[in-house]
């Protein structure tokens, strides 16, 4: 039996819509890595596309949580970041990656705050500035493309894109600090739609792409950045984790076309989990 890794997963929970917490939970656990959670909020749904959500403020709740963990001595494989609702909280994750951080552990940093050339409307113009120092401390950032430009200052550019833009991009993305880069939304055609991943350490850029669903499905990112990040802890390379969890993640988005679901619901990936767990060469 392998050893079993541990992940801490920062993000908040909203309660229906599958996305943060309520995907990273199942599928990481699923991929035999133990789960820690620690909630920044609570919600009645994400914020994409509902109106008249709860949201039940945990920042207060960070430090104590951290100092406790501390006192237990509990160690993290990697530290998975999502979803974080103010400056306040990216600081408060800094002390936590400073708290955790040893040698062998992965900050894996999805900085969630924007999709479709927009940034969501619960955050302030200034907020991707906080969330590119986050990034700074991180071996393994996430961004789309959308996140991606906030966070080097440029222009949106709605795709499709060359291989002469994306490997420009990744580039920019690495120079902020984290080694390794994958990012999400890529294409180079209409037909097929994915992601590209850097590895600064090698200079290696690779891609991985299925066939495109048409439509916008909501928590997407975070099926994405959970099945890569347990593709990693089970050893897979950047790039087969990549493949891994762009399969994945189009798996459930097919499930959910075919069945006609509301796009604000989230995805169907809990039928995909068994193929999932095949491609980790679990099952
Ligand atoms: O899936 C990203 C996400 C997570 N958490 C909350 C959100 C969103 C995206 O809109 O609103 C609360």
């Amino acid at each position: 039996m392998k050893e079993l890794k541990r992940v801490a997963a920062i993000h908040d929970i909203s309660g229906f819509g599958k996305c943060s917490l309520t995907v990273a939970l199942p599928i990481i656990s699923a991929a035999g890595i133990e789960t820690t959670v620690l909630p920044t909020a609570v919600l009645s749904t994400h914020t994409g596309g509902f109106t008249g959500f709860t949201y039940r403020d945990l920042t207060e709740d960070i430090s104590p949580i951290t100092a406790h963990w501390k006192l237990l001595g509990i160690q993290f494989d990697a530290i998975y970041t999502g979803f974080l609702g103010s400056f306040d909280q990216l600081n408060l994750v800094t002390h936590f990656f400073e708290e955790f951080k040893t040698k062998d552990t992965i900050i894996f940093v999805d900085p969630v705050m924007a999709d479709n050339g927009e940034l969501y409307k619960i955050f302030s113009p200034e907020f991707p500035a906080g969330m590119r120092k986050l990034c700074e401390k991180a071996d393994i950032i996430i961004p789309n493309l959308t996140e991606a430009a906030l966070l080097i200052g440029e222009t949106y550019n709605p795709g499709p894109y060359t291989e002469e833009y994306i490997e420009g991009i990744l580039k920019k993305l690495s120079a902020i600090g984290p080694k390794k880069i994958v990012l999400t939304g890529v294409f180079f055609n209409e037909e097929e739609l994915g992601a590209a991943t850097y590895d600064a350490n090698t200079g290696e850029i690779a891609y991985a792409f299925e066939k495109r669903i048409p439509g916008y499905y909501h928590g997407t990112g975070d099926v994405f950045g959970s099945a890569l990040l347990a593709a990693l802890l089970n050893d897979f390379s950047l790039n087969e984790s990549a493949a891994i969890a762009v399969r994945f993640t189009t798996s459930a988005i097919r499930k959910t076309a075919k069945s006609g679901t509301d796009i604000r619901f989230g995805v169907n990936f809990e039928q995909s989990i068994p193929e999932f767990l095949k491609d980790l060469k679990l099952l």
